[in-house]
């Protein structure tokens, strides 16, 4: 498709700068759009609300903010190449602070305002929701809070430079902070099309304005999966750093990017995409031999975290498809047969790893960050559209049913047991009361926001920790023994696993889908504290992976932190002084005047420190630095510990080689 749109210039009035009260439109009603005119532009309002409150058009002046203003820009970008007007988006970093996001669509309209008198483009720019995305019959899909326009991102920038080329022209205006510098200006002779919208955020507004490549490159390559076909082109003058998403598999080549680190039960990623009743439904999955589920659900091209009808409808289905398959041949039961038997959706959910896209004219989003799906009708249209399309898949393709069903049954049962055993002791604690751990030396605080945990490698560090430890507010936690990989157990071996019940029991919030309950955490403070060598090293890594598994709220909340204790001990006379780092330990020689003059102890474990240096070195809060263990969004944490923890060789080859530069003693 290209753009229909020829003839006269539709900038002839503002060329004289005299604008006429009848000049023409744009009209381009092609392939059954609806008809753009500018009279469709709605003036609302002005851009003083939104720089009065933007947190409501943004959501906040945080990071997140500062980057909607991208997210904003290149939404219009990639409408365009999906409407088939565009190929490529380009975004760049520049020097000055400030980002510029490049399409070759067909240029936003220039033609004359009628209500306003003035070009459509400075009407899109400086007044709110003119987009037309909030009317409905011009535009398909919105979402959330995106689809606020460009005008908001115009308001709150220092500077903003718009550049069209349409129709040969090239069409350029600049603002700050909303306001026009001067007119739209036209120069005769453009041989491209597009538009380039350049801006800086304003300082006045965020408490950050430096973009961050790294959520960037995350977001840009997700459109990339939800828009197959789109060229993506992400670049940082300063560092050189050049990335090209594309993706012709779309929400396919999502899933195999997902599946990279793991272990498929089937070769390939099926794929389906339906429409009904005006809502497009696509999905992609995969199983692979692991115990979690990666998922992720999309409502015109946004992430809803929190699910929603669409997620309810495809889990229904899978769930269903399952057990009708069943029902029709029982003997795959094997030993179970005859018995009352049903597969769960969580019995589906293990070694999944799914892509659930989905386009509606009016998503509802609910919930505190706007993160759940709330059309009703949605549930239904998903739930059918899924059920028809896995059923026949089952039916005519064994080489995925057959892996996938023995992978569900093996779920099944296992949760039946653990159901059993849980109900057993389940009776068992009813008449032993609370069960805290043995090992747990507790504090006498009983508020959580006060009290402070400290997982402890090793029975001697332990022990120092209960001693060194401030008791008001403080308990220890020893941990002796092989700390299972929970990468490569399921759900009801770590229950069973001694360790880590001591752990769970500790922390309070028990785990799983059901009995996690994240208000029951015992400890505001959990601090991982293992010795600075490579064991130490491992041990932490596991604990990690349980919490990011198991517990992944505690991280999100901000609970979890780890201990740094010294690396040296710099003694002159009666001088004592701790190192955390080689750099410290080096300024601390010279301080004392060259290392002749010091004795230098290297702390190999937390065991070779006595209960006061440990206290004074690593615990006392006056004197200690945690290190918070920082949330990351599902996508990465999963790909580390599956890199880090799982058992494919090549992919953490790749990781340690692409890491060890930045990271000393990584632990593997
Ligand atoms: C580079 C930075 C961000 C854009 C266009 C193209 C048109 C347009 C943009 O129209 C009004 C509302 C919905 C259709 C549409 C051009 C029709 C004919 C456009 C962008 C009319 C705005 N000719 N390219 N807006 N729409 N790129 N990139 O902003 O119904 S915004």
């Amino acid at each position: 498709m290209s753009d229909q749109e020829r003839g006269a210039s539709p900038m002839q009035a503002a060329r004289n700068g005299d604008p006429a009260p009848n000049g023409r439109h744009g009209q381009n009603g092609t392939n059954g759009n609806p008809e753009y005119s500018a009279k469709n532009i709605q003036v609302l309002e002005g851009l003083e609300a939104v720089r009065k409150r933007p947190g409501m058009y943004i959501g906040g002046t945080g990071v997140d903010g500062l980057h909607h203003l991208v997210w904003e820009v290149v939404d219009n970008s990639i409408d365009e190449v999906m409407g088939g007007y565009a190929t490529t988006v380009h975004i760049s970093l520049h020097d000055d602070g400030s980002i510029s996001v490049l399409d070759d669509g067909r240029g936003i309209p220039v033609d004359l305002h009628e209500a306003t008198g003035k070009p459509a483009l400075e009407v899109i720019m400086t007044v709110l929701h003119s987009g037309g995305k909030f009317d409905k019959k011009s535009y398909k899909f919105s979402g959330g809070l995106h689809g606020v326009g460009i005008s908001v991102v115009n308001a709150l920038s220092e500077w903003c430079e718009v550049t069209v080329w349409r129709d040969g022209d090239t069409y350029q205006q600049s603002f700050a902070r909303g306001e026009p510098r001067g007119p739209m200006t036209v120069t005769s002779g453009a041989d491209r099309r597009g538009t380039k919208v350049q801006f800086k955020p304003d300082s006045q507004i965020f408490q950050t304005t430096e973009f961050n490549f790294d959520i960037l490159a995350r977001r840009l390559r997700e459109l990339a999966f939800l828009n197959p076909g789109v060229k993506i082109v992400l670049r940082q003058k300063a560092t050189q750093k050049c990335h090209l998403f594309e993706y012709k598999g779309g929400i396919a080549s999502f899933v195999e990017f997902l599946n990279e680190t793991k272990t498929p039960l089937f070769r390939d990623v099926v794929f389906f995409q339906k429409e009904r009743d005006g809502v497009e439904v696509s999905v992609a999955l995969s199983y692979n031999d692991g115990y979690s589920e990666q998922f992720f659900a999309f409502v015109n091209n946004i992430n809803t975290v929190d699910g929603g009808t669409h997620v309810v409808g495809f889990r229904s289905a899978l769930t269903k498809v399952f057990n009708d398959y069943l029902k029709k041949d029982p003997s795959l039961l094997g030993k179970e047969k005859g018995k009352d038997v049903k597969i769960t959706t969580d019995d589906v959910r293990e070694g999944l790893v799914g892509v659930l896209s989905i386009k509606v004219p009016e998503p509802q989003f609910e919930g505190q960050t706007k993160g759940k799906l709330g059309n009703p009708e949605v549930r239904g249209i998903v739930d059918s559209v899924c059920t028809e399309f896995l059923a026949e898949l089952l039916e005519q393709n064994p080489m995925v049913a057959k892996p996938v069903l023995d992978k569900i049954l093996t779920s099944m049962r296992a949760r039946i047991a653990a159901q059993k055993a849980r109900e057993l002791t389940r009776r068992k604690t009813a008449l032993e009361g609370s069960s805290l751990p043995g090992k747990l030396a507790d504090c006498q605080e009983t508020d959580p926001a006060k009290s402070e945990l400290f997982i402890v490698e090793g029975n001697s560090a332990g022990g120092s920790a209960k001693q060194g430890r401030d008791r008001r507010t403080q308990a220890v936690l020893p941990l002796r023994g092989k700390i299972l990989n929970v990468e490569k157990t399921r759900l009801e071996k770590v229950v069973g696993n001694e360790i880590l019940q001591d752990l769970i029991a500790a922390v309070g919030t028990n785990i799983g889908k059901d009995d996690f309950d994240i208000t029951k955490t015992r400890y505001h403070r959990l601090v991982i504290m293992t010795d600075a060598d490579v064991d130490g090293a491992h041990i932490r890594t596991l604990l990690l992976t349980f919490f990011y598994r198991y517990m992944p709220e505690v991280i999100e909340k901000g609970y979890l932190y780890i201990a740094q204790p010294p690396l040296y001990k710099v003694k002159k006379g009666k001088i004592e002084r701790y190192a955390y780092s080689e750099a410290e330990k080096e300024k601390l020689v010279a301080e004392f005047g060259g290392s002749d003059q010091v004795s230098l102890q290297r702390y190999k474990g937390l065991g070779e420190m006595n209960p006061e240096q440990l206290w004074e070195t690593t615990m006392n809060p006056a004197t200690r630095t945690l290190k918070k263990v920082q949330a990351l969004d599902a996508l990465e944490a999963d790909r580390i510990f599956s890199v880090l923890m799982g058992d494919k060789v090549e992919p953490r080859r790749q990781f340690i080689s692409q890491y060890a530069k930045h990271v000393k003693n990584l632990d593997i």
